[in-house]
């Protein structure tokens, strides 16, 4: 069929059965826009923000297992969105990003809105093309959405120029695609496979450790049969929240940096580790040299480069989670771990997470805990980063895959907003929470705009502390106190202008509620806690975007946690514990 450029990219879309677009149109772009407007049949979904796009189709890619897809311009629309690549890469998330580029002709020229898109982005990407003769459009759309979504997913970019866009081309489809050197290992190999359940056989204290890549091969029930199979307790990481029912008793809670004492005392008491579909990432291990010293380890995963990466694997299984499982649960039998569960559960009793309960203050992990309540624990739960993520990660109890929708590996501020879009609409019935920081909601507020005039009931819920928490919690355990650049009420030398419990500062910088109202929001500010369930409860029955501005306590921190470079079962909870720390 014979037809532009332009038009090329519109039916391969089809064939790919992309239905939403999240983008912002430029001058290299229109005739891409243009056939989108004509052919009328996708959602249209223009952000504020490039990086509000790119995060969007991310949401949406990670609420449904499918490649998301952003259309940009060259120059700065494409540079706007190397964060957003970034962000999905970190986290092998499926993404098929479009930038326009000038005419092939104008290429090297320092053409107006000219960036070397194909070489910024090499970095980020899994894979990245220029298209430089329109007949090989078809092609490489096709290979395009193939890297995206097989082996371990990533995001894609596809370099548009111009003149390509108008060319006219007989277009055809591929079936199939073959590129050479890229043959992701699906089935594990069987021998290893024997391997690995005659060592799980051998051991009396192993430990299940799952991440993303559970959720990313769909393996969640495979997992939760292998564990009622066989008995063996559960730790996740952030990426890996919700691919194990949080509710259920195997389960220990998260690992790592602000893990459960639960789950980083049984990765260090362990005498066997079978990591799934998680990569060794720092904010877990901690220090590399005393992570898990007594035990063996088991390592699954699609991608043959993360094996011994970071740890140096016993028995490693390349290939897809899901289908190892399966494979795994074969040979599965109940182990006889008594002993060793009865230390966990003993440990559970113990070390539960909490905080301060009764008294009057309202603090962030109580509003965490209400959402949950409020919405029966079925919200999709998106976060930005800092504090308030920790908080949603440990009291917020995931249940299913794709629940949890967070920038783990690059932990990108300004990322929930827009995710959450991109999450309500590939689920226009489910409830969309997005629990933000003060500091980082700023960064894409811009995005209320597009809730708005999509009409999304997105519930934006702000722990507003007044300050980038995080980085404030840090200066308070090992920066005695200097809240150098964290007040986000007052300036940049907060701690010599107040008395740094927030209560001398301007309330509110900006005014949430009125911002709200600016994007025709209903904006609430919430200050007591006897507040907090009614205001919950009227904004998920309404549908319509909320913000809901919860003024919580300041210094609240997040516990326990495992100093940066420290064992992570050297977990701290206070000022005094950092002190302790930092001269031992
Ligand atoms: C884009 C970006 N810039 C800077 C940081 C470093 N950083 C990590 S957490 C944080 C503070 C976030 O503040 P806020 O959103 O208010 O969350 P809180 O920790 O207070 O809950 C900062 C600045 C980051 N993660 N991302
Ligand atoms: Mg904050």
């Amino acid at each position: 069929m014979k037809m532009t450029g332009a038009g090329a990219v519109v039916e391969a879309l089809h064939k790919e059965k992309v239905s939403i677009l999240f983008g912002i149109p430029g001058g290299v772009v229109i005739p891409l826009f243009d056939e989108i407007y004509r052919n009328g049949k996708f959602k249209l979904v223009v952000t504020k923000h490039e990086q509000g796009a790119i995060h969007a189709a991310d949401g949406y890619a990670r609420t449904t297992g499918k490649a998301g897809v952003c259309v940009v311009t060259s120059g700065p629309g494409a540079t706007n969105i190397v964060t957003g690549l970034a962000t999905a890469y970190m986290d092998s998330i499926p993404i098929v990003a479009l930038t326009g580029q000038v005419p092939t002709a104008m290429i090297g020229n320092d053409a107006f809105q000219e960036a070397d898109t194909t070489g910024i982005t090499r970095p980020v990407t899994k894979h990245n093309f220029i298209v430089k003769d329109p007949l090989e459009l078809p092609m490489v759309l096709k290979k395009a959405f193939y890297i995206a979504t097989t082996g371990r997913p990533g995001p894609v970019l596809v370099d548009l120029p111009k003149d390509i866009l108008t060319a006219e081309i007989d277009f055809e489809y591929p079936e199939k695609v073959k590129i050479l050197g890229y043959n992701p290992t699906v089935k594990g190999n069987v021998r290893q496979i024997k391997r690995v359940m005659e060592t799980i056989r051998q051991a009396k204290r192993p430990l299940i450790y799952a991440g993303g890549g559970v959720i990313a091969s769909e393996a969640s029930e495979d997992l939760y049969t292998f564990v009622k199979k066989t008995g063996i307790p559960v730790t996740l990481t952030l990426m890996g929240l919700g691919a194990y029912p949080a509710r259920e008793p195997e389960y220990l809670g998260m690992l790592g940096m602000h893990g459960t004492k639960t789950s980083n005392y049984a990765v260090s008491r362990c005498d066997l580790l079978i990591a799934i579909g998680s990569r060794f990432d720092d904010r877990i291990t901690g220090k590399l040299s005393m992570f898990a010293p007594m035990a063996k380890f088991i390592h699954i995963d699609i991608d043959p480069a993360s094996i011994s990466k970071n740890v140096i694997i016993d028995v490693p299984v390349v290939g897809d989670a899901k289908h190892i499982l399966k494979e795994m649960l074969k040979y599965g039998e109940k182990l006889d771990i008594k002993e060793w569960i009865n230390e966990i559960e003993g440990w559970k009793a113990e070390h539960p997470l909490t905080y301060i309960r009764d008294d009057d203050i309202l603090r962030p992990q109580f509003v965490v805990e209400q959402i949950y309540k409020v919405t029966e624990g079925n919200a999709i739960v998106t976060t930005e980063v800092g504090q308030n993520q920790m908080w949603t990660a440990q009291f917020y109890r995931f249940n299913r895959p794709r629940q949890l929708v967070t920038s783990g590996g690059l932990g990108t501020m300004g990322y929930g907003l827009p995710a959450a879009i991109g999450a309500q609409l590939a689920h226009p019935n489910a409830t969309v929470f997005d629990i933000a920081g003060d500091g980082s909601i700023q960064m894409n507020i811009q995005e209320m705009a597009t809730l708005t005039q999509h009409q999304l009931p997105v519930k934006i819920a702000i722990l507003n502390n007044g300050y980038l928490g995080m980085v404030r919690q840090w200066q308070e355990f090992f920066f005695g106190r200097r809240y150098a650049a964290t007040c986000l009420r007052r300036d940049s030398r907060c701690p010599d202008n107040c008395d740094k419990s927030g209560k001398d500062c301007p309330p509110y910088v900006p005014d949430f509620v009125k911002l709200a109202e600016a994007y025709y929001a209903v904006g609430i500010r919430i200050e007591k806690k006897a507040d907090v369930e009614g205001v919950l409860l009227e904004a998920v029955k309404t549908k319509k975007p909320y913000l809901l501005d919860f003024v919580v306590n300041p210094e609240e921190n997040v516990t326990p946690m495992v100093p940066a470079g420290a064992p992570i079962d050297k977990m701290i909870s206070s000022k005094e514990d950092a002190e302790k720390f930092l001269l031992a």
